[in-house]
């Protein structure tokens, strides 16, 4: 193997001249992990803010979820589905007693759960509702975030995400976020199949929707015959404070849509869940891929949720967040630099006032420079979500370190 990077900016250079530019990341290079912290090629050590957006709820190198993968990768690989493996169904079971629903499609990415999703709910409309052939319609909102596919950013209103990948997938309908009577009114358009929603919109900010409004949507959806698929892929897994940000109403999505920390940020595992009335619309050879439901995935994914319910991480996460976003609130009140807090559980972001001396980038820059990382969306927007295994102590040392970032722009 070619000589190790031995510095940052030699990384940097490395990925500069061999990798696509399709990410600008903030200039540090992560060689190790741990729990809530992680360290660049320097020695320095950071506390993680982003939590690789949200696929790391247990943390890093979390030693259940890494003895699982060791034990698992040592015995027996990805099998395929053309042939059975001793861990898929028990996996299976274990995801279905725990979320509520008769059966699970197992995938890897994100991405690849929600067009599974998309297609599961079309299949759905055809052949149990009877929409007339390729004229299912799903809607779903402005601001959205659910992936890169192109079917997936055919439905995205956001220019970065769709530009000059057209043309496009038919059969979406966009209306505003957390806007009942929007709803209401395409819900009266006969072919429409489902309503895919973030229960809270991450990459638009940490957008959390009117109390009430997930639950009225999804009378509004049973009203209307059409189902309502929650994409809690950076909202589940307890992020929120709750195992799924929908249970924050009682909401049972009809098609359930998991990612990320499904596997604790180990491997890609996504997952989609629904009843038979809809799951068994797919028969054989209609829909699957290489590495969806392989024993690797089983064994961490379960190891993943197991540490999830032994540590009480989404009662951590409620406590915490409403600690994190209480002290963020009490900042905003000391400066001129935070338009806006937002957070449940913790998943919380802040707004930076656009001003003529310092814009999130630059927090950001000075954040790390102060031992944490954190990243901003859209500008003007940054998201704090760290491990949900951090404990009081250390959430007390994030927001002092916040605070001495925000107030030393004030001088
Ligand atoms: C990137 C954003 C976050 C997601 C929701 C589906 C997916 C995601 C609600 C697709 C993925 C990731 C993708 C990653 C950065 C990150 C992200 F900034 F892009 F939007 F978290 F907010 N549904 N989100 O958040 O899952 O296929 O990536 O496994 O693409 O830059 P994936």
């Amino acid at each position: 193997m070619q000589n190790r990077v031995t510095s940052s900016s030699s990384a940097i250079s490395l990925e500069d001249q061999y990798g696509a530019h399709n990410y600008h990341p903030l200039p540090v290079v992560l060689t190790r992990g741990e729990g809530v912290m992680v360290w660049d090629v320097e020695g320095k050590q950071y506390y993680d803010f982003l939590s690789a957006y949200s696929a790391l709820n247990q943390g890093h190198c979390h030693p259940r979820i890494i003895g699982a993968l060791i034990e698992q990768v040592q015995t027996l690989h990805p099998t395929s589905r053309a042939f059975h493996n001793d861990w898929l169904g028990e996996y299976e079971r274990f995801m279905c007693t725990l979320f509520g629903y008769d059966k699970l499609l197992p995938m890897n990415s994100g991405a690849e759960a929600v067009e599974t999703a998309i297609k599961l709910c079309r299949k759905w409309a055809y052949e149990k509702k009877g929409i007339p052939a390729d004229a299912a319609q799903i809607i779903v909102c402005e601001n959205n975030f659910h992936g890169r596919t192109i079917s997936i950013v055919s439905m995205s209103t956001d220019p970065d995400s769709n530009t000059n990948f057209g043309p496009f997938t038919p059969g979406f309908i966009k209306i505003p976020y957390n806007d009942i009577e929007a709803l209401t009114n395409a819900l009266q358009n006969k072919n429409v199949a489902g309503f895919l929603v973030e229960p809270i919109q991450g990459e638009a900010g940490v957008q959390i929707p009117d109390d009430g409004y997930l639950k009225a949507a999804y009378d509004a959806c049973k009203k209307a015959n059409v189902l309502f698929l929650g994409d809690e892929i950076q909202t589940g897994i307890a992020r929120t404070g709750k195992m799924l940000a929908c249970d924050h109403e009682n909401v049972h999505p009809d098609i359930l849509i998991l990612g990320k920390a499904l596997s604790g940020g180990v491997l890609p595992v996504s997952a989609v869940l629904a009843n038979d009335e809809v799951m068994l619309c797919i028969k054989p050879g209609q829909h699957g891929s290489t590495y969806g439901g392989n024993p690797l995935a089983c064994r961490v994914a379960m190891a993943a949720l197991s540490v999830v319910q032994d540590e009480n991480l989404a009662d951590n996460a409620a406590h915490l967040g409403h600690i994190l976003k209480h002290e963020l609130q009490q900042l905003q009140t000391e400066t001129k630099l935070i338009g806006a807090v937002r957070g449940r559980g913790l998943f919380c972001a802040i707004d930076i006032v656009p001003n003529d001396k310092v814009n999130a980038w630059e927090v950001c820059m000075k954040l790390k420079e102060n031992g944490l990382l954190a990243k901003p969306t859209h500008d003007h927007i940054i998201r704090f979500a760290p491990p949900l295994v951090i404990t009081e102590e250390q959430i007390y040392d994030c927001i002092s370190i916040i605070r001495k970032t925000i107030l030393s722009f004030e001088s």
